[in-house]
């Protein structure tokens, strides 16, 4: 009650000076009276002037319901762009009126209700609040005073929190982190004023380079396609801060071109032009990468007899020759024999 009998004390004063208040209406309207002419506000002080403004904003029950009402008097309209992840810290102290503030999120006309905060009296009779933002988001800040009041005064903001960045690894995959963060990792660099949706910027493609094939899990970070190594370390961070693990592998799969080359089923005599490596795994099985099967060498053909096999193909040869030699002669005597017959 003690506070708003002094509201109401306040508010009599005013209405009790009509020269005064009279002689303020007759200035101009502030030129972010209308929430659609909202003005940006950064961090640090903003001069601002409610005298003159209309009250376009709603009542908002029971966020703002201050001593006895719940609208923001005679509003103007800013926008604010976090320039931190953390807390937004306001205050109207330096005004001189009987202020009321509200931040919605948002930048949309009607404001988004309810606002994120409201507040009355923080300093004296100026407001101030605390809310908590996401650097680079929207917010709208709804200036105006209690019942009756306008006056001028200063905007005063400070964003207080982590700001993220592109931290480059080593190995030249991305993470936004905070510079903090960023430090404690060995050999890392810190990127203000750059995010990792810029990788091709913040990082160096080339320090990606790690050995392991990117189609082969490994229990080290990175693989050794810089491209593709770091293309799948944007999406999961994972495989370049610890191990290039199975789903590593899978993700390199959708994401970068695999090498293909000749297959060749020596087995089988047979060869396949631009299979995938892990397609041609087995007894028998070769695979040339980047070559067609005419380039495969030696030839894509039955394997040549190991020397301990000649043996017994010499003796084959041999055996097979004798065979020849002996059945030869057996008939010659035959025909021998029969001309001789044929002839007596
Ligand atoms: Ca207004
Ligand atoms: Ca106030």
């Amino acid at each position: 009650m003690t506070k708003f009998s002094g509201k109401y004390v306040v508010f009599l004063l005013v209405w009790g000076a009509p020269l005064t208040f009279g002689s303020s209406r007759a200035q101009a309207v502030p030129p972010n009276d209308d929430c659609t002419d909202w003005i940006m506000a950064l961090d640090g002080d903003t001069a601002f002037s409610t005298v003159g403004a209309a009250t376009d904003g709603v009542e908002e029950f029971p966020t703002c319901h201050f001593s006895a009402y719940a609208n923001i008097f005679h509003d103007v309209w800013y926008l604010y762009t976090a320039t931190c992840s953390g807390e937004l810290t306001l205050d109207l102290c330096n005004s001189d009126f009987d202020t009321k503030v509200a931040v919605y999120n948002g930048y949309t006309c009607p404001a988004p209700s309810p606002p994120m905060g409201c507040n009355d009296d923080a300093c004296g009779v100026g407001s101030g609040l605390t809310v908590t933002v996401d650097q680079g988001s929207y917010y709208q800040i709804r200036v105006g005073g209690y019942i009756g009041q306008e006056g001028t005064g200063v905007l005063s903001l400070n964003c207080a929190g982590d700001v993220t960045a592109a931290c480059c690894y080593p190995n030249g995959s991305c993470e936004n982190l905070t510079q903090t963060q960023c430090d404690a990792i060995s050999g890392s660099e810190w990127q203000q004023g750059q995010m990792c949706g810029q990788a091709g910027q913040a990082c160096a493609v080339s320090d990606c380079l790690a050995s392991g094939d990117c189609f082969v899990a490994h229990p080290t970070p990175g693989c050794n396609d810089p491209n593709c190594c770091l293309a799948v370390c944007f999406q999961d961070s994972f495989c370049c801060n610890f191990e290039w693990d199975n789903a590593c592998v899978a993700q390199a799969e959708v994401i970068c071109v695999q090498p293909t080359g000749a297959c060749c089923n020596r087995n089988a005599f047979q060869c396949t032009e631009g299979a995938l490596q892990a397609d041609c795994q087995g007894p028998g099985m070769e695979w040339h990468e980047g070559i067609s099967c005419n380039q495969v060498s030696p030839p894509c053909a039955p394997a040549v007899p190991a020397v301990s096999e000649w043996g017994i193909v010499v003796l084959l040869l041999i055996g097979l020759t004798g065979a020849t030699i002996l059945f030869g002669n057996q008939r010659r005597s035959e025909f021998s024999r029969c001309t001789l017959g044929h002839t007596t």
